[in-house]
C-alpha cells in the first residue's frame, strides 16, 4: 500500500547517552503530536536527524532498529555536517535572510556545498524507502533544496513542502548568491505550503522574477508540471492545551507559582533564545511602561521565559549577554525587596509550568520582529479555560493575520507597545472574554489536525490536475510510429503555428524572420504533391507575405482574418468589421504613455498591445488595468481580449484560428493525415477543430488539450526534417 514519508531535519525524539545507555525521548512539539496520526500509521515513516553524533557501527545499527518500531529512520549526521549545515548554511545564512536579518548573514561557498551535501544524504535515505505511489512530505528551511533532489531520483513521485519561517521579500531574498538552486529546489515539490498569503506572494515574486516562470491562481508551470503554492496557517493541538490547562498537575503548579510571586499582575513572554523574536525589543518596551507609569510598579510583573537555543552561534551569544543586561538594568532601577519587575529564566520548563504559565497571564506579549507564525500566541489564548487575559501581538507575526482580536503592534515602536500593554492590562473583562472567545472558536477549528488534513488534500488535488493535464512527451519511439503513418498516407494536412513554434518568439524583426534551414525543410515537405502545409500565425498579413510567401505554402494571419492558399492571394473569409479600432486605440495609446518599454501593433483587424520590455511586475499590473479596463468595453463591441505572451490583443470575435483551419479540415476531408503544431494558447482553438484522427502537439510546458508535447521550436523543425528526409529519423543533438 502507498505509504507517507515525512521528511524533516529532526526526528519528533530526541537520543542521548546517559552512563552510556541510549535514552529515548520522544517529542511533545506542535508538529510532531500533528503529524503523528500520520507517520505513525501502517508502513507511513518519518525520516530526520535524531539529534545525537553516532560513529559506531553497532549503535548505529542499535539507534535504525529500535527506531524502527517507532516508525522512525534516522540521518546520521557528523560533527561537521552539523556545524557546517546546520549551524552554518541553515541558521547563519538562510535563517536571518528569511526573517529580514539579512545584514547578520554570512555567504560562505563551504557552507552551501556542505548544505547541498547534507540534503543528498537525507535523499538517498528517501530513496531507501520510497516506493511508487507515495507521498513525501518535507518540512522547513534546512531542506529547501532536498524536493527537486527527490524529483531527480523519482519523477513521479508527490511531493510537498512546507516552509516553517517567512519567506522574504524578493528584495532580500534576492542577495543570496544560490537564490536560483534554492528557488528551483524547492520547485521540485508539487505543493509548496507557507503560513501567509504575504508569505506566498514572496516567493511567487522571487519565481517570477529570478527564474522566469509564470504563475497563474498560485499555480507555476515548472517545464510539465504545475506547482500549487498556498498558504496553510499552522494551527495547535488545541485541545491538548485546553485539557492540560485544566489538568490537576497545572492547578497545583500555578498555586505554587501564586504564592512566590504575590498578587500582583503578570505579563507573560516565552520564546527560543533568537533575535527575530525581539526581546531586547520587548525588555525595553516593559522599562519605558515602568518608567511613564510609576503607578503600576510593583503591580505587575513580568514573566520572562528564554528558552536556550542554537547557543554555539555567536549572535545567540551576543543577544543573550543584551538580554541579562537588560534585564538586570531593569531590576536593579525598579525593583523592591518585596517586587521583582523581571522574573527572567534561561532554561525551558515542562509542559505543565508552560500551561500554568498560560493561565495565569493576565496579558501575552509575544512581540517578535518576524515570525512564521508563532505558537506561543494561539497556545496562550487555547490555554485560557475562563477566557480572561489579553494578547498583545507584533503584525510581523503570521500569526496576526489570524488573530485579529488581539493587541496588535509594529515591534520598533515602543511607545506603541507601552500603549498597547495599558490597553491590555486595563481591558474589561467582558471585553477580554469576548476577545479571547472569538480567537478560542477560531482556533479550535483551523487546528493542527485540520492543518495536515488539508494540506494533504490539496497535495492530492494538484497531482491529480497534474495527471489530467499530462500530455505525452514526444520520444524518438511515437516520432518513429508517426512518420511511418506520415509515409503511408495518400493525403496529408501540416498545420503549424509560426513564433514559439517554429521560430523562437523575438520582437527584434531582424531576428524574426525564416532562417534557412526552416525555409529550406519547408520547401522540401511542400514539394511532396501529397502534403498541405498550412502556417496558422498572429502575425500579419504583410510580414507571413515578406517570410514565407514565396514557398507553395498556405498562410493564415491575423489569427485567421486572412487567408491564402500558396497559388492564391490573400482573401478575408467574411466582411469582417474593423471600425471599432478608432475608439480602441486611443485607450491602448495611453497604457504605452503611460508604460515605458510598451509599443502598439496595428493589424488590420486587431490591435495588440507588447509589454515583453516592460519592467518586471510593471507589465503585468497594466496587463491586468487593460484586460478589466476592456472587459467592460468588448462584448459590446463584439470584440475578444486575448492575453497571450507578453502581450494584450483585442479583435473581432469571429475570428480565431480553429475556424480558419476547420476551412482546410472541410475542403481536405480525405486527408488520412493530419497533423498540427502549437504553443501559444490562441493554439488551442486549433487543436480543438481538429478531428479525430489528428495529431496534436504542444510545444514548451504550458497545459494543453493536445495529445502530445514537444519541448521547443528546435524540436519541431527536427521533426518537420525527419518527415521530409521521408519519415526517417534525424540523429541528432
Ligand atoms: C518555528 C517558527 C512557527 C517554548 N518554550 C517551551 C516550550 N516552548 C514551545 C512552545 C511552542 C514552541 O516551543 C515554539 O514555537 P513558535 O512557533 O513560537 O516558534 P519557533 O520555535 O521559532 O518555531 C515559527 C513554528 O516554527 C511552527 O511552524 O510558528 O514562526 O519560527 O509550541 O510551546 N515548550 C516546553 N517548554 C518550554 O519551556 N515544553
Amino acid at each position: 500500500m502507498a505509504k507517507t514519508i515525512i521528511v524533516s531535519n529532526r526526528l519528533p525524539i530526541k537520543i542521548q547517552k546517559v552512563n552510556n545507555e541510549l535514552v529515548y525521548q520522544t517529542s511533545e512539539g506542535g508538529l510532531a503530536t500533528g503529524l503523528g496520526s500520520i507517520y505513525k500509521e501502517g508502513e507511513n515513516v518519518w525520516i530526520g536527524w535524531p539529534g545525537l553524533y553516532v560513529e559506531n557501527k553497532s549503535t548505529k545499527e542499535q539507534i535504525v532498529d529500535e527506531l524502527k518500531g517507532n516508525n522512525m529512520r534516522p540521518v546520521f549526521l557528523t560533527e561537521d555536517e552539523i556545524k557546517d549545515y546546520y549551524e552554518g548554511f541553515s541558521n547563519e545564512t538562510l535563517w536571518p535572510t528569511f526573517h529580514y536579518f539579512n545584514n547578520y548573514a554570512i555567504h560562505e561557498e563551504n557552507l552551501w556545498e556542505a548544505y547541498v551535501n547534507v540534503n543528498q544524504k537525507f535523499c538517498k535515505e528517501i530513496i531507501k524507502v520510497a516506493e511508487p505511489g507515495d507521498t513525501i512530505w518535507i518540512h522547513d528551511y534546512q531542506l529547501l533544496i532536498l524536493p527537486q533532489l527527490v524529483r531527480f531520483k523519482l519523477p513521479q513521485s508527490s511531493i510537498g513542502f512546507f516552509l516553517h519561517i517567512p519567506f522574504p521579500s524578493y528584495e532580500v531574498f534576492r542577495l543570496l548568491p544560490w537564490r536560483k538552486e534554492l528557488l528551483n529546489g524547492m520547485l521540485g515539490a508539487d505543493l509548496l505550503g507557507f503560513h501567509t498569503y504575504d508569505d506566498m506572494r514572496h516567493f511567487l515574486s522571487s519565481v517570477s522574477r529570478l527564474v522566469s516562470l509564470s504563475h497563474t491562481n498560485g499555480q507555476v508551470d515548472v517545464s510539465n508540471r504545475k506547482v500549487l503554492v498556498d498558504a496553510f496557517p499552522m494551527g495547535i493541538d488545541y485541545d491538548k492545551y485546553h485539557e492540560t490547562a485544566a489538568s490537576a498537575e497545572t492547578l497545583k503548579r500555578e498555586v505554587r507559582y501564586r504564592s512566590s510571586i504575590g498578587n500582583s499582575k503578570l505579563v507573560l513572554s516565552i520564546d527560543r533564545l533568537d533575535y527575530s523574536k525581539g526581546i531586547p525589543n520587548r525588555l525595553k518596551a516593559f522599562e519605558l511602561f515602568l518608567r511613564n507609569n510609576p503607578e503600576w510598579r510593583s503591580k505587575v510583573s513580568l514573566l520572562m521565559v528564554v528558552v536556550p537555543s542554537r547557543d554555539k552561534v555567536e549572535r545567540y551569544k551576543e543577544l543573550k549577554e543584551e538580554i541579562d543586561e537588560l534585564t538586570g538594568r531593569i531590576n536593579g532601577q525598579f525593583g523592591r525587596l518585596s517586587w521583582t519587575p523581571v522574573h527572567y529564566f534561561y532554561r525551558s520548563f515542562p509542559l505543565p509550568a508552560l500551561s500554568a504559565f498560560y493561565r495565569m497571564a493576565d496579558v501575552a506579549l509575544v512581540t517578535p520582529m518576524r515570525d512564521g507564525m508563532n505558537l506561543v500566541a494561539k497556545e496562550y489564548i487555547a490555554s485560557k479555560l475562563d477566557k480572561r487575559g489579553a494578547l498583545v501581538l507584533s503584525e510581523m507575526a503570521g500569526a496576526s493575520k489570524e488573530l485579529l482580536d488581539s493587541i496588535l503592534i509594529n515591534p520598533n515602536d515602543l511607545n506603541q507597545m507601552v500603549e498597547a500593554l495599558k490597553t491590555a492590562l486595563n481591558m474589561p473583562a467582558e471585553e477580554q472574554e469576548h476577545r479571547i472567545g472569538n480567537m478560542q472558536a477560531s482556533l479550535k477549528k483551523y487546528n493542527i489536525h485540520h492543518w495536515v488534513k488539508i494540506f494533504m488534500e490539496r497535495l492530492h488535488y494538484i497531482k491529480e490536475k497534474q495527471k489530467r493535464l499530462s500530455t505525452q512527451l514526444l520520444d524518438d519511439q511515437i516520432i518513429d510510429d508517426i512518420s511511418e503513418r506520415y509515409m503511408n498516407a495518400g493525403r496529408r494536412l501540416i498545420f503549424a503555428d509560426y513564433d514559439g513554434t517554429l521560430s523562437p518568439h523575438t520582437d527584434d524583426p531582424s531576428t524574426a524572420g525564416p532562417d534557412k534551414e526552416l525555409l529550406q525543410t519547408l520547401k522540401i515537405l511542400a514539394k511532396d504533391p501529397a502534403n498541405r502545409i498550412v502556417i496558422i500565425s498572429s502575425r500579419d498579413k504583410t510580414t507571413l507575405q515578406n517570410w514565407l510567401g514565396h514557398l507553395p505554402i498556405d498562410l493564415v494571419a491575423e489569427h485567421g482574418v486572412w487567408l491564402k492558399e500558396a497559388d492564391g492571394e490573400f482573401h478575408t473569409i467574411d466582411k469582417i468589421e474593423n471600425r471599432w479600432k478608432y475608439e480602441i486605440r486611443p485607450i491602448l495609446e495611453d497604457y504605452v504613455g503611460r508604460t515605458p518599454g510598451s509599443f502598439l501593433e496595428e493589424k488590420d483587424y486587431s490591435l495588440v498591445w507588447h509589454y515583453r520590455r516592460v519592467e518586471t511586475g510593471l507589465g503585468e499590473l497594466r496587463m491586468r488595468e487593460l484586460t478589466s479596463h476592456m472587459k467592460y468595453l468588448a462584448p459590446n463591441m463584439n470584440l475578444q481580449v486575448l492575453d497571450g505572451d507578453n502581450i494584450v490583443e483585442v479583435k473581432s470575435l469571429e475570428v480565431n484560428k480553429g475556424k480558419a483551419a476547420s476551412r482546410w479540415i472541410e475542403k481536405f476531408s480525405n486527408a488520412d493525415f493530419i497533423v498540427t503544431f502549437g504553443d501559444d494558447w490562441t493554439d488551442e482553438d486549433t487543436f480543438k477543430a481538429m478531428p479525430e484522427h489528428a495529431i496534436t502537439i504542444k510545444v514548451g510546458s504550458a497545459p494543453s488539450i493536445a495529445e502530445y508535447r514537444i519541448q521547443t521550436y528546435k524540436d519541431v523543425r527536427k521533426f518537420l526534417r525527419t518527415l521530409a528526409n521521408n519519415g526517417k529519423l534525424i540523429k541528432e543533438k
